[in-house]
């Protein structure tokens, strides 16, 4: 079993604080955007920051392969070229919304952006590597280098090869028509979309066939679902149905609440579901009342879905709320259901707004 912190109530810690001031989220107005400006897109990153060269950077191919193979950034770029928008979200977005939370990153609403990302299919790479017929996933090692749950390791997490295979699975050497940022894995990147972040390994440098479930600390030390501690679980996989708000009117600096003027405000905001599963409808709840808002499809399956609906705001205290049912029938849930680590939280977002 894993090593499994304790959980708190009210102030965060200072190991919390320390997490949120190294990573960071979106703001949620940021939401109006498409495309998530880059250096608004949030960040989550484990260890340290890794030194890469993009001259020097090589990745390696190997495990039960007939060949050990070395590949350079030219290399790839020598392949043909795809883009994709992708939302991606990281599993612990709203962890700490969650009453008695597991003490690790402390996200509110604000580990989502959607970013455009432009690189290479894995299967493309992956053609000119003889896979042995015995490896049942591929394992993908990042450069960054720390300890958690089973302890020390480089940050490495697995795909079945079928999954690997899948023709949206990339790795990446651009976002939103820039190199890639050091914070987003520079030189080269996955990104495996419609699964929760944590897949999309950074960094990437060494992959390797083999025919065990791996069983790398990122794998099977966290990213669970349990109910107890104890539970064997299950694995945090694709992205669960989700929608939120840009708190409307203006906010005050310190507590955020927020004010807004009488009359008919625009509500708007995102809704998105994992595996390329598209949005079905988001409804805005002002009040406990339900209404439906009005949806606008977006170019990639894999990206969000934008949603507004119009709002006869009358002076006094409101609660707006979104909730998103996807096109299998799954809805967010009102209230964020327990997680010991606090993973996957779609709890339904609430805002409170004092109308003038
Ligand atoms: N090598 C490496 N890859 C990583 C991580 C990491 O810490 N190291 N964090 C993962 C997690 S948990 C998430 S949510 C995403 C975040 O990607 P971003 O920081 O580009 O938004 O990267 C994933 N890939
Ligand atoms: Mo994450």
């Amino acid at each position: 079993m894993s090593k499994l912190r304790d959980h708190k109530q009210g102030d965060f810690s200072r190991e919390e604080v320390t997490l949120a001031n190294r990573n960071s989220g979106i703001a949620l107005e940021m939401l109006r955007y498409d495309v998530t400006p880059v250096g608004m897109h949030y960040l989550l990153t484990h260890f340290d920051y890794p030194y890469l060269e993009a001259e020097s950077w090589k990745l390696e191919i190997g495990g039960l392969i007939d060949k050990a193979v070395e590949l350079s950034l030219d290399d790839l770029r020598a392949l043909p070229q795809v883009s994709q928008t992708v939302t991606l979200e990281c599993a612990g977005n709203g962890r700490a919304n969650i009453d008695n939370r597991y003490q690790s990153m402390p996200w509110q609403h604000e580990a989502v952006s959607t970013a455009k990302w432009t690189g290479v299919r894995l299967s493309d790479v992956l053609q000119g590597v003889a896979i042995d017929a015995t490896a049942i996933e591929l394992a993908f090692y990042g450069a960054d280098h720390g300890e958690d749950a089973h302890g020390e390791h480089d940050y490495g997490r697995s795909l079945s090869v079928a999954h690997a295979m899948q023709p949206e699975v990339m790795l990446v050497y651009e976002m939103n028509d820039l190199p890639l940022l050091p914070q987003h894995g520079a030189p080269v990147r996955m990104i495996v979309p419609g699964w929760y972040g944590m897949a999309s390994v950074k960094w990437l440098t060494r992959i390797e066939a083999i025919d065990q479930p791996f069983d790398g600390p990122q794998q099977v030390g966290t990213y669970i679902y349990r109910d107890k501690p104890e539970d064997p679980g299950t694995f945090v996989q694709e992205i669960r149905v989700k929608s939120l708000m840009i708190p409307p009117g203006f906010p005050d600096f310190y507590s955020r609440r927020r004010f807004a003027e009488a009359g008919q405000i625009e509500l708007m905001g995102r809704a998105w579901s994992g595996n390329g599963v598209g949005i079905a409808s988001v409804e805005v709840g002002i009040d406990g009342t339900w209404r439906e808002a009005t949806l606008t499809a977006p170019e990639c399956r894999y990206a969000w879905t934008r949603w507004h609906c119009s709002w006869d705001a009358t002076p006094g205290e409101h609660v707006l709320q979104c909730r998103a049912r996807d096109a299998n029938g799954q809805v967010q849930p009102l209230e964020p259901r327990w997680d010991v680590q606090g993973f996957g939280n779609n709890g339904v977002q609430t805002v409170r707004v004092t109308v003038r």
